[in-house]
């Protein structure tokens, strides 16, 4: 029998039918966390009926980004956009700034005090016995930020009854750093090509583009973005490019973007022409101020320079027999005027020192003090290099009369690129939270850096970012996670990494209940789970020299000196393993202060998660588990391989609570994790296995593969590549 539907029926059917479908078949990443989809009732109207209409008085493209964001935002969640009121009525919501009379009678200056100059208050409020909500802030920043948090609210489900909220950052520059080629690669860089760089193309496109990075960013209070590698072309500088920066520069600024340069310290010489680039030479001091105000005329609120400087072959003002203080303070003085920063990065790294975990250190230390004021020194999180764990760097809370900035790495370099889920935010709060005890106990590396306990005019964090042209930004949907809660922490560094990822995947993926538990729980617990299966009791660098992905821990590294191979960072030998940092060894420990210095300067009290870090000691050393050293080493690679295991086992479980383009996308990536997690523990064991002659102990599987197995996965790997 043939079924016949009205053209009416039809047409509902088929609108159902695309309602249904569409945003499934749209969940490709590339809306980020901003999903403005239609929310379930009763909170639907809850949130219509909470905001009806939206009195927004005030003028300008900030305050008119934070409009369309709200309109936007309402019209996806409840299917319609508030009305626009000039005064509050029932079921207003006012965002306005101190400049407003209209916030004079709803908030005082006193209360705004407090919000500082990009902090903001969300409050429900009665105006003539009226219920409203107020987003007010001192600037129209401050009040996208507070529309950006309301949104956020919404978005994870909360009610909006009685709002009482007052926030600012703790850190008053919050940058991403982009590692981008002019030619549209990215070092470091797992999502595709450069979003910058060598991406000509529909100038709407590129507007669409550049505005979803930064409405994401200003979601989460980023803002500002050096937007090319530090290892930086000295082309920059060159009029064509000063303007495109400029371009970009115009396509950020409505959401409190700023714009930063990695410079190159060879400008002068490369591009300028001149016989040299010596910071004393009065020429080139000229000729950068004579730069950075041919910058200021294209880019009025340009933010300023990050350098790389004498490291790893960069030029600097080194090769002219100055100081990193002189480089730096040449560049300052230029900034000066315009409000300008210099972030000059304290990674210098030659690798003929005798431990590459003290340089820092050994060379920025002792010029504390000899930086002008409006220079920041940028410090990564650890000592070398950006590894699955580390110390924090022992120049948090050292450099006393210098503000520093922490570096973190969002872009997965030691971290199995974008093809593990690792999600980075306990690392960052390992690190923020870490007690330096440069003023007594809890000196943490935040307060250190957020002017807590040296106040300074400045303050700053950064990560590398791991954005490309990827649609779905990241090159993996939970390596948004990493992107999201950088900047969430750098906002806010008191925040806590499983509130920020619950918060996350209600926003990304679904507000359903087990599954921002169960996908909260791989996320927590993937950090651990990756150190396990790479680098674990402290151990670092065991990864291929020049790629950085998978196991090879028989690596040497370019430039190393011949007696360091092949072990410079593990040094496993017949007797053990560890790189000896203790008062018998390198003494690394001494540039930490007291009682850190002791406690990490003997096995006996130093964690066990940086024992090898620290120490050289013998396979047999009995651990705190009990277990011997070798064991332990086995034990923990394998039970990292078995969270690997268990997050595939967890995820699917969730099969149809979210979308299953998403699903199986992630449940392919996991794949790939846990089967890299045993190549790196079977590569790392059976390697170690040939120093220690010891047997993979009876309880633990045995690795499967042999050393011509091994050799074969190298060679492919490096074929690949
Ligand atoms: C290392 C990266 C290298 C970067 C360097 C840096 O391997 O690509 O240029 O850091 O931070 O980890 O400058």
């Amino acid at each position: 029998m043939k079924v016949t539907f009205s053209p009416i029926i039809r047409k509902l059917a088929i609108a159902t039918l695309l309602a249904l479908t569409l945003p499934a078949l749209g969940e490709d990443g590339s809306r980020l966390w901003l999903r403005y989809d239609l929310m379930e009732e009763p909170l639907r109207s809850h949130y219509a009926e909470t905001i009806k209409s939206l009195v927004a008085p005030e003028q300008g493209e900030t305050m008119a980004a934070a409009i369309a964001e709200i309109d936007m935002a309402m019209e996806g969640l409840t299917g319609r956009k508030p009305e626009r009121t000039t005064l509050p009525v029932a079921g207003s919501l006012v965002i306005v700034t101190l400049k407003n009379p209209l916030a004079r009678q709803l908030v005082t200056k006193e209360e705004l005090a407090g919000c500082g100059n990009e902090g903001f208050l969300i409050r429900s409020l009665q105006y003539r016995g009226q219920p409203i909500i107020l987003i007010a802030a001192n600037t129209p920043a401050g009040a996208l930020y507070g529309t950006f948090r309301l949104i956020a609210l919404m978005q994870s489900g909360n009610p909006l009854g009685d709002l009482h909220l007052q926030k600012r950052p703790g850190y008053k520059f919050r940058l991403l750093n982009h590692w981008d080629n002019l030619d549209g690669t990215v070092e470091r860089g797992y999502a595709g090509r450069s979003i910058w760089w060598n991406h000509e193309g529909d100038e709407e496109r590129l507007r669409e583009l550049y505005t979803t990075y930064a409405r994401a960013n200003a979601s989460i209070g980023i803002n500002g973005a050096s937007i090319n590698n530090v290892n930086a072309s000295p082309q920059v500088l060159t009029p064509e490019y000063i303007d495109r920066f400029a371009r970009f520069a115009g396509y950020l600024r409505p959401y409190n973007m700023k714009i930063y340069m990695s410079v190159n310290f060879s400008s002068p010489k490369i591009i300028g022409g001149l016989a040299t680039s010596d910071p004393f030479d009065p020429k080139v001091r000229q000729w950068w101020k004579d730069k950075v105000k041919e910058i200021y005329t294209k880019i009025p609120d340009f933010g300023g320079f990050l350098v790389k400087a004498n490291s790893e072959g960069q030029p600097g003002p080194q090769d002219f027999g100055r100081t990193h203080a002189d480089g730096a303070n040449m560049l300052a003085e230029a900034l000066e005027p315009y409000n300008g920063i210099v972030m000059w990065r304290a990674f210098v790294y030659q690798p003929e020192g005798d431990d590459r975990a003290k340089q820092a250190y050994t060379e920025f230390k002792p010029l504390d003090g000899q930086f002008h004021p409006n220079v920041i020194v940028q410090v990564k999180n650890g000592p070398v290099d950006f590894q699955p764990r580390e110390p924090f760097s022992p120049l948090f809370g050292a450099m006393q009369k210098t503000p520093l900035m922490a570096e973190f790495q969002i872009t997965q370099e030691y971290l199995g690129f974008s093809s593990h889920l690792v999600y980075l935010a306990p690392l960052q709060k390992e690190v923020l939270d870490a007690d330096t005890y440069a003023r007594g106990p809890g000196s943490t590396v935040a307060k250190t850096t957020d002017g807590t306990l040296y106040p300074s005019r400045h303050t700053a964090i950064a990560g590398v970012a791991n954005i490309g042209r990827d649609t779905n930004w990241t090159g993996y949907h939970f390596a948004q996670a990493n992107w999201y809660a950088y900047g969430r922490l750098a906002w806010d560094p008191g925040l806590r990494a499983g509130d920020i990822a619950d918060e996350w995947l209600k926003m990304t993926f679904t507000r359903d209940e087990r599954f921002v538990r169960k996908a909260g729980n791989i996320m927590m617990r993937s950090r651990e789970a990756a150190v396990n299966y790479m680098t674990p009791l402290g151990l670092h660098h065991l990864m291929g020299w020049d790629h950085h992905y998978g196991p090879e821990p028989w690596t040497w590294f370019e430039g190393a000196r011949p007696d360091w191979l092949p072990s410079y960072y593990h040094k496993a030998d017949t007797a053990g393993i560890g790189f000896d940092r203790s008062p018998r060894g390198s003494n690394a420990v001494e540039q930490y202060f007291s009682p850190i210095r002791e406690q990490y300067g003997d096995p006996g009290s130093c964690p066990d998660e940086l024992l090898l870090w620290f120490h050289h000691l013998p396979w047999g050393y009995p651990m705190r588990s009990g277990r011997t050293l070798w064991n332990e080493l086995a034990y923990r690679y394998t039970d990292g391989m078995l969270e690997a295991r268990e997050f595939q086992k967890i995820w699917d479980m969730l099969e149809g609570a979210i979308d299953d383009k998403r699903f199986q996308e992630v449940k392919y990536k996991l794949k790939v994790q846990a089967r890299e997690a045993q190549w790196w523990r079977d590569a790392c064991l059976l390697y170690f296995q040939t120093f220690s002659r010891r047997h993979i102990p009876a309880e633990l599987e045995r690795p499967v593969h042999d050393l011509q197995e091994l050799q074969k996965q190298k060679f492919d790997l490096k074929h690949h590549n």
